[in-house]
């Protein structure tokens, strides 16, 4: 294949880039050859995968609207495979002349069989380079004879739903968005057939879109929710420029405490915040006396592991359910899940690919970050049960009642990766069950105080660490330092690790009061630089 007329076409440019945690992601003009060169990769891993669709989303999710990124996305709608994450960081790298001979070292290599076909969905956010680096990926997948599917603006979600959903079987007759949106839309409005004891429970939200493409599938969702839930939607100017994740989004709320500016806030009602490509959520009200308060991913963990504990004993099925944190989980939350509710908890590296891997171990896994990306897995042995279990007859109404609400909780989590949308339907059939109000959801407990700090230094990735970021390996000596200090706080904890996505060490602290905490912060910090 001789493709260096079109690989000129775009010239490498910037400094030297990697595949980071959720994929590439820099200032959108440095984006263009890699872009293209993500097309070609793409379609080498779908030859290579037996023609199974692999997904390209262009979007920076809740960074400044100037920014962009490319992520792929693997057959099963799960995160690109970590050994692929360096072949991508080659080809990303390599000079202009050299990509076709990377290209094929890579297909020698790994043995591809190039003479298959390929299939690469492409989808994007509202981002205003968005459009011109999906037709430059595509551009990639078409020069190496591939097939492109263009979904064009769809949340990241949505993306890995829809490649999920076309290697799974034949794909049927509706459009992928379609089954995308009915899918969600009929799970929950089956949930909501069941009356319930919802006391407190008000079926109205405030929805914030961030100005990017969760308005534009909420706008979707809202036509076809009928009655079953109220939603007014903010933030969904997707057209204006410099609006996308400004003073608003799930990003914006969790990072500075505030709820999101662009409406007018009525006390006590539910907000509900998602970030730039809707693969986060997080919710907050404002109380009476005008005090705002944050329920982020910790609150939405605690509240859906908790619900799913109760419908797995009270339906009596033997299922093994736990919960995946990262290191930035409250420390309350941690104790409140697996003291209060006895729930197992397991803590991962920072990631979605870290702890949706993790949360595979269990028949029903949480797995929840702190920033509001999360969801629930169901292996094939708690599905199989759940599904013989509805089918059964002989078993009691009360347990037939409560097998019959998993299963249809299964249909209305999107498990491929945590999914805004999905995750907010979820969370509203589990207040609507336990007939809560945002502040009895609130009240369940109260997170310690705490401060997350960054601080640049000449080479971050001289710090190492263990035992899922909670532990320093190196510089040496730095972890004991820590340690030492911490002594001094009581319920006191820090931990440093180097940022995926950014040039910069994040330090994070939790004590028993906010002063505390600052200081805790502060002093570690100074151990860094
Ligand atoms: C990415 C990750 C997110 C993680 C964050 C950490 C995905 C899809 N996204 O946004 O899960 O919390 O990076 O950023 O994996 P940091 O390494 O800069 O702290
Ligand atoms: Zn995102």
């Amino acid at each position: 294949i001789e493709i260096q007329p079109v690989i000129n076409k775009y010239p490498k440019k910037g400094p030297i880039i990697q595949y980071g945690t959720a994929g590439f992601r820099t200032i959108a003009e440095n984006l263009d050859h890699i872009a293209f060169r993500m097309g070609l990769l793409a379609a080498l891993r779908s030859k290579g995968k037996g023609s199974a669709a692999i997904g390209l989303m262009i979007t920076a999710s809740h960074n400044p609207e100037a920014d962009n990124g490319v992520k792929m996305i693997d057959p099963h709608g799960e995160m690109l495979e970590q050994k692929w994450e360096s072949i991508a960081t080659e080809l990303a790298n390599a000079d202009d002349n050299l990509v076709q001979e990377e290209l094929n070292r890579i297909v020698s290599e790994l043995g591809i069989d190039i003479s298959k076909p390929a299939h690469v969905f492409i989808g994007r956010d509202t981002r205003p380079s968005s459009l011109h680096l999906s037709k430059a990926a595509m551009d990639g997948v078409e020069v190496l004879s591939g097939f492109v599917k263009d979904h064009g603006v769809v949340t990241t979600p949505m993306l890995h739903y829809y490649v999920y959903s076309y290697n799974i079987g034949p794909s049927n007759e509706i459009s992928y968005r379609e089954n995308y949106l009915s899918r969600f839309t009929a799970a929950f409005k089956a949930l909501r057939k069941e009356s319930t004891k919802n006391v407190n429970y008000e079926a109205t939200i405030d929805f914030d879109g961030a100005n990017g493409v969760g308005a534009i599938a909420m706008h979707e969702f809202v036509s076809r929710l009928g009655n079953s839930l109220n939603v007014n939607i903010y933030n969904s100017d997707t057209t204006t420029k410099g609006k996308l994740n400004f003073m608003c989004g799930a990003d914006f709320v969790k990072t500075n405490q505030k709820p999101p500016e662009g409406f007018a806030i009525i006390p006590n009602r539910r907000i509900v915040s998602v970030d730039g490509d809707a693969d986060r959520v997080i919710y907050c009200y404002v109380d009476e006396n005008g005090v705002f308060h944050l329920l982020d991913g910790d609150n939405i963990a605690t509240l859906v592991a908790g619900y799913l504990m109760d419908l797995v004993r009270d339906s009596g099925l033997n299922l093994k359910l736990g919960l995946v944190q990262t290191a930035y989980a409250n420390g309350n939350s941690t104790r409140y899940i697996s003291e209060k509710l006895r729930v197992p908890v397991a803590c991962a590296c920072t990631g979605v690919k870290h702890l949706h891997h993790k949360a595979l171990e269990y028949d029903i896994g949480v797995y929840f970050e702190a920033n509001g990306h999360g969801t629930v897995l169901f292996s094939n042995n708690a599905r199989n049960l759940i599904t013989q279990a509805a089918a059964d007859e002989r078993l009691p109404d009360s347990k037939r009642q409560m097998v019959i609400r998993l299963k249809q909780l299964t249909e209305l989590i999107n498990s491929t990766v945590g999914d805004a949308i999905s995750d907010m339907f979820l969370v509203e059939t589990v207040l609507y069950f336990r007939g809560w109000s945002i502040q009895d959801w609130f009240s369940v407990y109260a997170n310690l105080p705490n401060r997350l700090s960054k601080v640049t230094i000449t080479d971050r990735n001289t710090i190492k660490t263990a035992d899922a970021d909670r532990k320093c390996t190196s510089p040496e000596g730095l972890q004991e330092a820590i340690d030492k200090i911490v002594k001094d706080y009581p319920s006191g904890r820090s931990f440093v690790r180097p940022s995926g996505t950014e040039d910069i060490v994040r330090i994070y602290a939790e004590a028993e009061s906010q002063e505390a905490a600052d200081e805790l912060a502060t002093r570690v910090c100074r151990l860094v630089y």
